[in-house]
C-alpha cells in the first residue's frame, strides 16, 4: 500500500499535468481511491469495501476501488479538500465536517432535531435528504449517499453526567464543527475542537475530560479505556456523508457513471444493516469492560440546546429543513 506521503505526491504530480494541459492516455481501468478515518471492519469502511467488489464486478474490471483506511491520508478536513480538486475520489466523511463548508448540511447536526435512527433515516431517503446531498454539486463534489452514525452521547473519565450542570467545567472534545462547539458551550463544558485521531491520546493525557460520539467509534478507537462514564445524552445523529470528486466522475464513461451511483444508493442498505449489529455489538464490549452508562435528565438537555437550534433556525433555509423534518417525526 502507498504511504501518505507517497499518495500526495501522486496526486499532485496528476493535478499538475492536469494543469498544463496534457491528457492522460486512455486506460482500459480506472482505479479510484476512497477514504475514510476508521478502521477496518468499521461499518462505514466495509461499505465501502462493499461499493468496491458491486463496482468490479458489474464494470467487468473497468472501474476497481482502493482503500486508504484508518485515516491514512489524513483529517476529514483535509480530505474533503482534496476530493474537491480531484486528488483522491471518494471521501467518507462526517457532516460535521462538512457543517462550516456547505451550511446546507447544518440542519442534520442540530441538536435533537431526529428523535431517533427511524426518523433519520425517513428524513435522509425523502425529500430533505436528496436536497442536501443535491447541495455538494456547488463546490466540485457530488453527494453519493448517506450513512448513519447512531445517536452521539457524551462520556468523560471524571464523573457521570446526568443533568448539563454536572458538564460544568469539564474540556470536552469535539468535531471541527462551529454546531458542536456552541452546543457543548450551551450544555456548560468547554469545547475543544481536534481531529479524531488524536482523541484517545488527547484523553490518556487529560488534555480533555471526555468527548461525544457514538457506540462504535468509542469502542474502535479504544476511547473506552481511558473515559468509563457514558450517558445517554443522544444529542445529534449527525449522519456521515459519501463524497465523490465531480471531475473524477466524469472521467468515467457514461454507464459506469450511472453505475457507480446506483451502487452507492444500494450500499445504504447494507451499511445500515452492519451498522444495526455493530451498534449492539460495541454496546455490549464496552460495558462488559468496566464502562458505567447511564440515562440523562433529556428535558434538561434539550432545554439546554434550545438556544443553539434556534439560532440557526433564524436562517430560513435552515429553517424550512427544520419543519419538513419535525414533520416526518413519529411524534408528531
Ligand atoms: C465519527 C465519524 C467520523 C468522525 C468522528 C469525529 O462518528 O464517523 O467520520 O467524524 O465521528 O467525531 O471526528
Amino acid at each position: 500500500m502507498k504511504t501518505r506521503r507517497q499518495f500526495l505526491g501522486a496526486a499532485a504530480a496528476v493535478l499538475g499535468a492536469a494543469a498544463t494541459g496534457l491528457r492522460a492516455a486512455p486506460v482500459s481501468r480506472i482505479e479510484l481511491a476512497a477514504t475514510d478515518v476508521h478502521v477496518r471492519g468499521y461499518p462505514t469502511v466495509e461499505a465501502l469495501r462493499w461499493i468496491g467488489e458491486t463496482l468490479e464486478r458489474e464494470t467487468e474490471g473497468r472501474v476497481g476501488l482502493r482503500l486508504y483506511h484508518s485515516g491514512q491520508l489524513g483529517r476529514e478536513s483535509d480530505l474533503i479538500d482534496l476530493a474537491r480538486f480531484g486528488a483522491i475520489d471518494i471521501a467518507r466523511v462526517n457532516m460535521a465536517a462538512l457543517n462550516n463548508p456547505f451550511p446546507a448540511t447544518r440542519i442534520l447536526c442540530l441538536p435533537y432535531v431526529f428523535d431517533d435512527t427511524a426518523h433519520m433515516r425517513r428524513s435522509l431517503d425523502g425529500a430533505v435528504g436528496k436536497e442536501i446531498l443535491s447541495k455538494f454539486a456547488q463546490r466540485d463534489l457530488v453527494g453519493l449517499a448517506f450513512y448513519d452514525s447512531g445517536a452521539r452521547c457524551i462520556y468523560n473519565n471524571k464523573r457521570p453526567i446526568v443533568a448539563p450542570q454536572d458538564l460544568r467545567g469539564l474540556k470536552i472534545r469535539v468535531p471541527p464543527s462551529d454546531i458542536f462547539m456552541h452546543l457543548i458551550r450551551a450544555l456548560g463544558a468547554n469545547p475543544t475542537p481536534l481531529p479524531y485521531g488524536e482523541v484517545y491520546s488527547a484523553l490518556q493525557t487529560h488534555l480533555i475530560d471526555g468527548a461525544e460520539n457514538n457506540w462504535q467509534s468509542f469502542h474502535t478507537t479504544r476511547q473506552f479505556e481511558a473515559a468509563q462514564y457514558w450517558c445517554y445524552s443522544g444529542h445529534s445523529y449527525s449522519p456521515e456523508a459519501l463524497l465523490m470528486s465531480r471531475r473524477r466522475l466524469d472521467l468515467l464513461r457514461p454507464d459506469d457513471r450511472e453505475r457507480l451511483l446506483d451502487i452507492a444508493q444500494r450500499s445504504v442498505g447494507y451499511m445500515r444493516s452492519l451498522w444495526d449489529e455493530s451498534e449492539k455489538a460495541s454496546r455490549d464490549y464496552v460495558l462488559a469492560r468496566g464502562v458505567q452508562a447511564n440515562e440523562v435528565d433529556r428535558a434538561a438537555f434539550e432545554r439546554a440546546a434550545a438556544p443553539v437550534v434556534a439560532r440557526y433556525r433564524e436562517d430560513a433555509a435552515v429553517d424550512t429543513y427544520y419543519r419538513a423534518i419535525r414533520e416526518l417525526s413519529g411524534k408528531a
